[in-house]
C-alpha cells in the first residue's frame, strides 16, 4: 500500500466520453460488460492503466479484435493495455460476486435486493475503468434480473427502455445525460413498496419523485418525501438552484456504510436517514432524516453538476454541502438550536480527530485510503470554513460567489481553490489569506485579553492567535479569522454587536464611550472552528447567559462555566461546588426562553469535549466529575426541574415545533431526577405511559445511565414489541451497551450472540461496539483495559469483514494521548497486537501506522 499526493496530480492520459454497461445481476457470478468509448489525451503513448480490485476478467476487446491475456498486463489492482490507438471502443467482460462482498463497496447484496456504493473508489470493484472523479462519462446501463423477485431494476438518469427476456428475466434500460464521474453511478434491484409524488421547479420541470423501502414501510417514508420538497423548494429560494431531471429516486437499504449517497438521480440511503413515524423514531431521527435528505439532494448542484477534480479536494463538495444543509436545517427548525448542535460534534469530535495521529487539513496533502478521508474534518471542519467564507461576505456576496462557481464550472471537476476564487471575485474580497484555511490542520487557539481605562472611557481587545502548543503564529502562518463580537453595557445590559477581522498574530481593537467596563460575548453565532483561551470571571459569564443578544453566546457562556467546574472535579474530587451555580441555573430554568433552547443550555458538556480540553486526563476522573455537577445541580433545582417536568408533560394543543422543544426540555429535566434518591418511578412511570420514542428512550436512557432497579424489564418489554422493527432495534442494542452496570462486559457478549446481532450489518455493529465506545466511558476506560481489549477483539473480526467499519470504530484507541499515562499503555498495547495481524486492511493500516509512529 502506497500513499498518493495531492502535488502529484496529473491529468488523466485517457478520458472516457461514453460507457454502455450491461448488467446481468446473480447473486454470486454477476456478469458485466462494458463498452466505453475511450481517447488519448495529449500527444504521449504511453498505457491505457484501468483501475480494477476484486474481479474476474473474462475478455477484453479493442474496437472488433478480442484481446489475448498476452496483450495485456493484470494485476489485483489494475488493467494495463499497452496500445498506440489514440481513439477506440473497449469492451470489457467482467465477473463479481455480490454476494460475499462484504464490505459493501462496489455491488453488494443489502438483504434481498443489489445495490451498489461507489463513492470514493468502488466502480473499479465492478469493472476495469479510471476510476477517478475527473474522467466524466455518460452512462447508459442496462440491468437484467429475475422479474418475480428483482420487480424494480433501478439505474441513473431517465429510463429509455425494457422488455421481458426468457427465464422469467426482464430488463430495464437507463440513460444519463449528464457526464459524470464513476463515482456517482448507481444501480439498485429488488422489490420494494414506493411512494411516489412529483415536483414542479422553479423552471417549470416536473420531476416525479420516488422513493424505494422495504415491503410494510410505505408510511414511515412520508417524512423523507416532505423534507425532500422543502430541500428542493429552499434551494430554489436560496440559492436558485433547481433540479435538472424528470425523475428523482431515493433507495432505503439496511445495508450501508454511510449515511447516504448521492448519486446521479438515483440516491441510495441508509434506511436510517430515511424511515420514520412517530411511534418508532425520535425527534432527533425527524431532524437528522431532513437533513442528509436535504444534503443528498443539495449534492445535485454542489458535488454532481460541479464535482472534484481529484479526492484531496473533496471537502470542495461535502464542506459546501454540510453547510447548505446546515443553513436549511437552520431554517427549518431553531437556527440557533441547530447551530448548537454543529458546534457540539466539532468540540468533541472534531477537535480531538485535529489534534490527532490522523489530523489533516480539510484538503489532504497525503492519502492511502481515501475512505479514511471522509471525516469530520473534511465534513464539518469544511463547512466552518465554508461558513466563514459565508461570514466575511455576508449573504448577499456569497450568493454572487455561488452564482459564479456555477457561470464558471457547471459540468466541470474542479479544485477548492476555483472554488474560493469565484467567491473572491465575485464579491471583489481578497481570501488569498483565508485559503490557509484549506492547508493548515490543528484548531487554531486564540488567546484573549481585555483592558478598561475609566479616563478615558475605551476598552482594548487584544487577540492573538496560537497553534495547539500555545506558540503565536508565525505571520506566514497566520490564519484569517472572522471574530463576531457584541460588547454589552454594563449599565444598561445593551449589546452592541461586530464584526472583528483578526488576519495578524496579535491584534488590538479599541472601543470609545463606555462608561464601565463592558461585558464582552465572543465568537457569536461561532464565527470560526477555534478554541478560546479567555478568563472571564463567572460573573461576566453569568451575564452573558442572560443578556448576551447572540442565543450561541448565551449557551456557550453557560457551557464554559460548567467546563469550569468540571475541570475543578477532574483535578480535585472533593472540590466543594459553589451555590451560584444553582442560583443562575435556577434563573435558567425561570427565563422565558424557547424550551428547545433551554434543554441546550442545561445540558452537560460532552466528555469528548471536555476530555479535549484537559491534558492527558483520566477518563473515570471525568466520568466521575461529571456524576457529580450533575447530582449537584439536580439536587440544588429540584423543586424547579420537577415542576418544570410535570409542566411540560401535562402541555396541550402545541405545534409540531414546541411540541419537540417541550419533550427536550421535560427529558433533560427527568435526565436530571432520575440521579436522585427515590426517583425510579418517575422514569418507570415516564416509560410505561410514553406516547412516541422520543419519551421511550429518554426513559430507558435514564435507566441505563443510572443503573435502575427496572432496567431490565423494560429492556425485555422493548425488545418484545420492536423484535421485529431493525432500526429500533439498533437503539435497544445502544441502550444495552451504555449500560453503567459492572457486568456490562458479559452483557456485552450476550449482545454479540444475540440472534438479532450480526457484525455484518454497519448499523447493527455500530449500534452496540459504536455505543459502547462512545456513550459507555466509564467501562470503555476501566483500569483493566477490558474495555479496550474488547474493542480490539471487535475491530479485529471487521477487519476481515467490513474495513471501513473497523477503520471508524478504531477512532479512540487512536487518540490514545488524550488520556493518562497508564490509559495510554493499555490502548498502544491493543494497538500493536492490531498492526501485527496478518491481513491488514489498508484502511487500519494507514491509521495504526499514524498512530504507533
Ligand atoms: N458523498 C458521500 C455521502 C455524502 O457525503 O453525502
Ligand atoms: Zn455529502
Amino acid at each position: 500500500f502506497t500513499p498518493r499526493y495531492l502535488a502529484d496530480y496529473q491529468v488523466s492520459a485517457f478520458t472516457i466520453s461514453t460507457i454502455d454497461l450491461t448488467f446481468e445481476l446473480d447473486d454470486t457470478a454477476t456478469k458485466v460488460t462494458s463498452v466505453m468509448s475511450v481517447k488519448r489525451q495529449g500527444s504521449h503513448k504511453q498505457a491505457l492503466v484501468l483501475d480494477g480490485e476484486h474481479l474476474t476478467l473474462l475478455s477484453v476487446k479493442m474496437d472488433e479484435c478480442l484481446l489475448s491475456a498476452d496483450d495485456y498486463f493484470l494485476s489485483d489492482t489494475a488493467l494495463e493495455i499497452p496500445t498506440q490507438a489514440d481513439e477506440f471502443l473497449l469492451t470489457i467482460v467482467t465477473e463479481i460476486n455480490p454476494q460475499d462482498n462484504t464490505a459493501l463497496e462496489g455491488l453488494f447484496k443489502s438483504g434481498d435486493a443489489f445495490c451498489t456504493q461507489c463513492e470514493a473508489e468502488g466502480f473499479r470493484r465492478i469493472t476495469y475503468y479510471l476510476d477517478r472523479p475527473d474522467v466524466m462519462a455518460v452512462f447508459t446501463t442496462k440491468v437484467v434480473a429475475a422479474k418475480d423477485k428483482y420487480p424494480y431494476l433501478l439505474s441513473n438518469g431517465n429510463k429509455i427502455a425494457t422488455g421481458e427476456l426468457g427465464d422469467g428475466k426482464h430488463f430495464v434500460q437507463w440513460h444519463d445525460p449528464f457526464p459524470k464521474p464513476s463515482y456517482l453511478f448507481a444501480l439498485v434491484a429488488g422489490d420494494f413498496d414506493l411512494l411516489q409524488d412529483s415536483y414542479v421547479t422553479s423552471e417549470g420541470r416536473e420531476v416525479a419523485l420516488e422513493i424505494f423501502v422495504d415491503k410494510g414501510n410505505l408510511s414511515k417514508a412520508e417524512h423523507a418525501m416532505a423534507s425532500l420538497k422543502h430541500a428542493m423548494a429552499w434551494d430554489e429560494e436560496t440559492f436558485s438552484l433547481a433540479y435538472d431531471l424528470d425523475i428523482y429516486m431515493i433507495v432505503a437499504v439496511d445495508f450501508f456504510n454511510m449515511g447516504a449517497m448521492e448519486n446521479k438521480g438515483l440516491n441510495v440511503f441508509n434506511s436510517k436517514y430515511v424511515l420514520a413515524d412517530t411511534e418508532s423514531a425520535t425527534d432527533i431521527d425527524y431532524f437528522n432524516i431532513e437533513a442528509v435528505i436535504a444534503h443528498e439532494y443539495f449534492h445535485n448542484w454542489t458535488g454532481n453538476r460541479v464535482t472534484c477534480r481529484d479526492w484531496f479536494q473533496l471537502s470542495l463538495k461535502e464542506g459546501l454541502t454540510v453547510f447548505r444543509d446546515q443553513e436549511f436545517s437552520g431554517d427549518m427548525n431553531s437556527k440557533t438550536v441547530a447551530r448548537i448542535q454543529n458546534v457540539r460534534v466539532l468540540r468533541s469530535q472534531q477537535f480531538a480527530e485535529d489534534a490527532g495521529p490522523m489530523a489533516h487539513p480539510i484538503r489532504p496533502e497525503k492519502v492511502m485510503e481515501m475512505n479514511n478521508f471522509y471525516t469530520l474534518t473534511v465534513y464539518e471542519k469544511g463547512a466552518e470554513v465554508i461558513r466563514m467564507i459565508h461570514t466575511l461576505l455576508g449573504g448577499e456576496g456569497f450568493a454572487k460567489g455561488m452564482a459564479l462557481y456555477f457561470e464558471r464550472f457547471d459540468g466541470m471537476a474542479v479544485t477548492c481553490d476555483d472554488f474560493v476564487n469565484a467567491m473572491a471575485d465575485a464579491s471583489g474580497t481578497d481570501l488569498s489569506q483565508f485559503k490557509r484555511w484549506y492547508s493548515q490542520s490543528g484548531t487554531p487557539h486564540l488567546k484573549v485579553r481585555e483592558a478598561f481605562d475609566p479616563e478615558t472611557s475605551q476598552y482594548q481587545l487584544t487577540i492573538s492567535q496560537q497553534n495547539q502548543a500555545g506558540e503565536t503564529f508565525a505571520a506566514e502562518d497566520c490564519l484569517h479569522i472572522p471574530v463576531k463580537i457584541e460588547l454589552i453595557d454594563a449599565d444598561s445590559g445593551i449589546g452592541q454587536g461586530q464584526l472583528l477581522e483578526l488576519t495578524g498574530p496579535e491584534q488590538t481593537w479599541t472601543f470609545a464611550h463606555y462608561q464601565a467596563k463592558p461585558v464582552v460575548a465572543l465568537l457569536g453565532d461561532f464565527s470560526a472552528p477555534v478554541k478560546v483561551d479567555f478568563e472571564q470571571t463567572d460573573l461576566a459569564l453569568e451575564v452573558l447567559m442572560l443578556a448576551a443578544r447572540d442565543g450561541f453566546c448565551r449557551w456557550d457562556a453557560g457551557q464554559k462555566l460548567l467546563c469550569r467546574y468540571l475541570h475543578k472535579l477532574v483535578a480535585e474530587p472533593d472540590y466543594s461546588l459553589p451555590e451560584s451555580l444553582i442560583t443562575i441555573f435556577s434563573k435558567i430554568l425561570q427565563a422565558d426562553s424557547d424550551p428547545a433552547f433551554t434543554a441546550e443550555q442545561l445540558t452537560l458538556p460532552a466528555f469528548g469535549e471536555v476530555a479535549d480540553q484537559i491534558h492527558q486526563v483520566d477518563p473515570v476522573a471525568l466520568v466521575n466529575a461529571q456524576k457529580k455537577l450533575k447530582h449537584f445541580l439536580a439536587a440544588g433545582l429540584q423543586q424547579q426541574l420537577t415542576a418544570c417536568y410535570h409542566n411540560c408533560r401535562q402541555k396541550t394543543g402545541l405545534s409540531q415545533q414546541q411540541a419537540i422543544g417541550s419533550r427536550a426540555l421535560k427529558n433533560i429535566c427527568l435526565s436530571y431526577l432520575a440521579v436522585l434518591p427515590g426517583a425510579e418511578s418517575l422514569v418507570t412511570d415516564q416509560f410505561g405511559n410514553a406516547a412516541n420514542m422520543t419519551d421511550t428512550l429518554a426513559a430507558l436512557n435514564a435507566a441505563a445511565f443510572n443503573n435502575l432497579a427496572g432496567f431490565d424489564s423494560q429492556m425485555s418489554a422493548f425488545e418484545s414489541k420492536w423484535h421485529d422493527t431493525p432500526l429500533v432495534m439498533d437503539k435497544w442494542f445502544t441502550i444495552g451497551a451504555s449500560l453503567n452496570s459492572a457486568d456490562i462486559f458479559e452483557r456485552l457478549e450476550a449482545l454479540l450472540k444475540h440472534p438479532l446481532f450480526s457484525i455484518k450489518n454497519p448499523n447493527r455493529a455500530r449500534s452496540l461496539i459504536g455505543a459502547f465506545i462512545s456513550a459507555n466511558p466509564k467501562y470503555f476506560h476501566c483500569q483493566t483495559g477490558r474495555g479496550y481489549r474488547f474493542l480490539a477483539e471487535q475491530i479485529k473480526r471487521l477487519n476481515e469483514i467490513n474495513p471501513q467499519v473497523a477503520s471508524r470504530l478504531i477512532t479512540p484507541l487512536i487518540q490514545y494521548k488524550e488520556y493518562d499515562l497508564t490509559r495510554q499503555e493499555l490502548m498502544l498495547e491493543q494497538l500493536k497486537a492490531l498492526r501485527a495481524l496478518p491481513q491488514l486492511s489498508r484502511d487500519l493500516l494507514e491509521k495504526l501506522d499514524a498512530a504507533l509512529n
